[in-house]
């Protein structure tokens, strides 16, 4: 895409009104921005096949944050500080970022959007510092999901500030008892159903039998989530974003979840790219960039075409 031009920007009214910005790729793939959170909340493949899971029951009603997509936990994931759950950045309502710094964008990337978070001078007495959150959204020829986060301290006090990050996906499944994850075996882990205690993975993928909450820290930067019955794998690339999130809450915590239906859980799985256990810290004018790219391999581990270990090796 280099020195091309972006197709016009797909502009779009979505439920309640709220704004989403369309991208699609030749091919028929495609993936819907909110600008409500900044969220991604749809990427299909070419056969228009839904790829992430919203919650039938999730409201779309700003402030509250929509359940389902990509929801971005900045700048404190979960409850490891005096913010709110997950911070404030999935509770906002970006802006279409129309002079953003150059940014390197390969030539397989067919259409994307770059968005804007700036806290207003009611955000700073929330948390108070001034920072610029600039995400693009990007769609490669063949469908790969590309987001790449600049976050940077603009901060005219000489304060640095530090965040924690989490790209919280949800992946849309078939049956969350005939999933595995490759790639976090061996890896250690902060157990979040056992006061955050650390422990180490056993040697086999994850597969789910029961609630998981668990930041798994240091990671490899590739992560395959494989749906056998869906004949698919989607593979979880991630640049600067050392830890991930894997998060389930089962039939009895989704009960007290409200908008999250009751068999919802059979249907997702939250694997998010994040940096929650060393948290970052920006002085003014540091910036720091994250990136999470998303794309599927159409054949599953069981049809032996596709051997996740190779693809973890990425040979
Ligand atoms: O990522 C795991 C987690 O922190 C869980 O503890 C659970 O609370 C989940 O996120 C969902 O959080 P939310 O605020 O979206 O209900």
């Amino acid at each position: 895409m280099a020195g091309e031009r972006p197709p016009p920007l797909e502009l779009c009214k979505a439920v309640n009104d709220l704004d989403k910005i369309v991208l699609r790729e030749p091919r028929g793939c495609s993936a819907e921005v909110y600008l409500f959170g900044g969220q991604v909340l749809s990427w299909k493949n070419n056969r228009r096949e839904e790829l992430l899971f919203v919650s039938s029951k999730t409201a779309f009603k700003p402030p509250q944050a929509i359940r389902g997509g990509i929801p971005i936990c900045f700048p404190q994931f979960s409850s490891s500080g005096n913010l709110e759950q997950h911070g404030f950045a999935r509770n906002k309502f970006w802006t279409v970022d129309t002079n953003p710094p150059p940014l390197p964008t390969s030539s397989s990337v067919k259409s994307f959007v770059d968005l804007i978070l700036k806290p207003t001078q009611d955000d700073l007495k929330n948390w108070p510092h001034s920072y610029e959150f600039r995400l693009r959204v990007a769609l490669a020829l063949g469908g790969d999901l590309l987001l790449t986060s600049r976050i940077r301290n603009t901060n005219s006090d000489g304060k640095p500030f530090s965040f924690t990050i989490a790209f919280h996906t949800y992946v849309s499944l078939s049956d969350i008892s005939e999933v595995r994850v490759e790639g976090l075996e061996t890896w250690d882990y902060l157990d979040n159903l056992k006061e955050g205690q650390r422990f180490t993975e056993q040697g086999d993928a994850l597969t789910f039998e029961s609630e998981i909450d668990r930041v798994y820290v240091g990671t490899p930067t590739k992560i395959a989530i494989i749906d056998h019955e869906k004949k698919r794998t989607l593979v979880m690339r991630k640049d600067g974003l050392p830890d991930a999130v894997v998060w389930n809450p089962w039939n009895k915590k989704a009960k007290s979840i409200p908008d999250f239906g009751v068999d919802d859980y059979k249907h997702t799985l939250c694997v998010g790219a994040a940096n929650v256990e060393k948290p970052i810290t920006l002085k003014p004018g540091e910036e720091w960039t994250g990136r999470l790219e998303l794309s599927l391999v159409a054949s599953s581990y069981c049809s032996g075409q596709l051997d996740p270990q190779k693809v973890l090796r990425g040979l």
